[in-house]
């Protein structure tokens, strides 16, 4: 008995330190695991105030079987001042390496550290995980089987088909009443799980289709090894459009084509386990109509209807049947502007009761803003347009996100200003100062931040689903380069880019298959189900979220910190279509930029070594 006691009152001095200390990561060197442009800005992060001034790049030998501890010194430099961070309790220094320009594969050495994941340097160190990115999308087709040529090793039979799926009661109308039977098919899931969100859809679709409207040639270009659309040659139609595609015929089949209103969602009225797509067979459901859905619907519709206009040959059609789709769904929301989708009322009143994602919202003037402006740029209609444009621009200046679209109408407008009435000049001067205002002050408060990184300025960055709002800063702050050509705006969106990719204080590369240190556990269905070591690449996770509504055990809890690659985890670890887009944008402008920024020169390509991953635990090298 007083041995217990002893060793309780052991246990607890031991256990003590936990309490009255947040847990922290290891000491670290936290450094984008990819790579870095020649000319471009380039940083690590210490997250311990080491007493030692000094850091060290050394050269990487490309031996084929273990990363060579065979060393030159090539830059040295002085760290930064202790830094405390304002998301954690860590104190950190920044290694500024900028003036490193040669391309080649290197490693950070600190005295005391462990040294760093090797990186590149080199041009287009991000065009890999561009397609990567894209390709996401592939593994995220619902009803189609994913074949060996294009899907590897994740090759896998067709998920749900949806041809058959059930009107529900919360949907029905004398037109359509209860068990109606109707084709929802096509389309990517979400997430992780196995449903079909129009709203979630919207900020997708406008974010890949911005991506192609603002960087035509470049994503023209850009190859993801992806099947062609049905009847399509191959390389017709860019990937990117072929990609959106997809899930754009999907779309359209979410509308009622009696009086326009879109279903809020094709679901399972609870989620599926953690098994492959299309093993369970429980029905399928569209659920009701909504005003949400229907403009985010309409908006995506007229943008699409611009951008395949030029397709029109391989696709025929197709542009007059979205920007019929758009009108008609706009109409609709015209008769029906406050139809919220409210799944908890709705359980209480009709069978079975629908459990999976909401994506409910309950304020709609952002996403009538967002269709009015894509419609009023598409079909040049001011008449029926230009007085929602007018009536709501100035709500606009905020991080897109599904629940809040109205700055998708913004860089809308702004792309397509000179086409636009004479009369809307001020509108978009307005909203271009707004744009510069915010991107300026995400510039301004850079300095001072312990992970030298846009994403962190503030700590309600770190919420669900966090890493797509270091994505759509860096969007933003592209948008804000595209109106000015300020390179101080590329520079600031980089530090995003290597947030996700190391450059943060859980040291992950957020994406799956990229990188030393990354998700291996991603809340991802197929990637649980599958029996493959590998989860499928391409796919940003969630990131830190201190929230934890997982309820799962998480070592570090703080905002920063707070990242568990667990598949439980799908508070900070599930993958999301709506995150992996401003990941394709923001990965993409800076791979189309690279050469006008002076970030690169055409032919700085890294040497093409690739050798086998390094163990976590890197044995420090000697300092020459
Ligand atoms: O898999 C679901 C994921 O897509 C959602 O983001 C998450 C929150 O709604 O819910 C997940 O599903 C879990 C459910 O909520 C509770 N039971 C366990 C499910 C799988 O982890
Ligand atoms: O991304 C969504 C996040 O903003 C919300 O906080 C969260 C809880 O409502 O839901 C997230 O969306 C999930 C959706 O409901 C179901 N599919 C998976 C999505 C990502 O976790």
């Amino acid at each position: 008995m007083r041995i217990l006691l002893v060793l309780g009152i052991l246990a607890l001095g031991l256990l003590q330190p936990c309490f009255s200390q947040p847990m922290m990561p290891a000491a670290a060197i936290d450094v984008n695991q990819l790579g870095f442009y020649p000319d471009a800005p380039k940083y690590a992060v210490i997250n311990r105030p080491a007493a030692k001034d000094v850091f060290f790049i050394v050269t990487v030998g490309p031996s084929t079987t273990s990363w060579s501890e065979h060393v030159d010194t090539v830059f040295f430099g002085r760290l930064g001042p202790v830094l405390s961070s304002a998301n954690s309790s860590l104190s950190t220094r920044i290694a500024d390496f900028s003036g490193l320009h040669r391309p080649g594969i290197y490693r950070v050495v600190i005295p005391g550290f462990q040294n760093s994941y090797p990186f590149v340097i080199g041009s287009g160190v991000f065009s890999p995980l561009t397609s990567a990115a894209l390709k996401g999308y592939y593994y995220q087709r619902s009803a189609m089987a994913l074949t060996a040529p294009y899907a590897d090793k994740w090759a896998r039979p067709a998920g749900h088909s949806d041809v058959q799926v059930l009107v529900h009661a919360s949907a029905a109308d004398a037109a359509r009443p209860e068990g109606t039977v109707i084709s929802a098919t096509g389309g990517w899931y979400d997430a992780g799980d196995y449903n079909k969100y129009i709203v979630n859809s919207g900020i997708t679709m406008g974010t890949l289709l911005d991506a192609y409207e603002d960087f035509p040639g470049y994503f023209d270009t850009l190859h993801a090894n992806i099947p062609p659309p049905a009847g399509v040659t191959q390389g017709v139609i860019p990937d990117i459009l072929d990609e959106a595609l997809y899930n754009l015929r999907w779309m359209l089949l979410m509308q009622d084509p009696a009086d326009g209103g879109v279903y809020h969602k094709c679901t399972n009225a609870a989620f599926d386990g953690m098994v492959m797509p299309g093993v369970t067979k429980a029905p399928r459901y569209v659920v009701q109509k909504g005003t949400a859905a229907t403009l985010d619907f309409a908006a995506v519709t007229a943008q699409a209807a611009r951008i395949f206009r030029r397709f029109g040959a391989a696709l025929p059609g197709l542009a007059d049947s979205c920007e019929h789709a758009a009108v008609h769904a706009w109409q609709w929301a015209q008769k029906y502007p406050d139809s919220v989708y409210d799944q908890d009322a709705l359980n209480k009143r009709y069978k079975p009761a629908i459990t999976t994602g909401a994506y409910g919202d309950r304020s709609f003037n952002d996403e009538r803003y967002w269709a009015a402006s894509e419609l009023l740029i598409t079909t040049g209609d001011a008449s029926s347009y230009v007085a929602t444009v007018r009536a709501y621009y100035g709500i606009s200046i905020s991080l897109p996100s599904w629940a809040y679209v109205a700055m998708m109408g913004d860089f809308s407008l702004l792309r397509h200003a000179s086409a636009l009435p004479a009369d809307l000049r001020g509108v978009i001067d307005t909203v271009k100062q707004g744009l510069l205002i915010k991107a300026n002050d995400y510039v301004k408060k850079l300095a001072g931040t312990a992970f030298h990184t846009v994403m962190g300025e503030s700590k309600s960055d770190f919420v669900w689903g966090g890493n797509s709002i270091a994505g759509n800063e860096g969007m933003f702050l592209i948008n804000a380069w595209l109106q000015t050509r300020d390179p101080a705006y590329l520079d600031a969106a980089l530090t995003n880019l290597y947030y996700l990719l190391g450059q943060n204080a859980t040291g992950y590369c957020f994406v799956t298959g990229f990188g030393s240190h990354s998700p291996m556990h991603p809340h991802h269905r197929p990637s649980v189900a599958d029996g493959i070591a590998a989860p499928v690449p391409g796919l940003l996770v969630g990131g830190t979220n201190p929230g934890r509504q997982d309820r799962q055990t998480y070592a570090y809890t703080e905002a920063e910190t707070a990242y568990l690659d667990n598949d439980q985890a799908y508070a900070s670890n599930e993958i999301a279509i709506n995150w992996n887009a401003p990941l394709v944008y923001l990965a993409g402008a800076l791979e189309a930029l690279q050469y006008t920024a002076g970030y690169a020169q055409p032919g700085q390509t890294a040497p093409a070594a690739q050798p086998a991953p390094p163990a976590r635990r890197l044995r420090p090298c000697r300092i020459p």
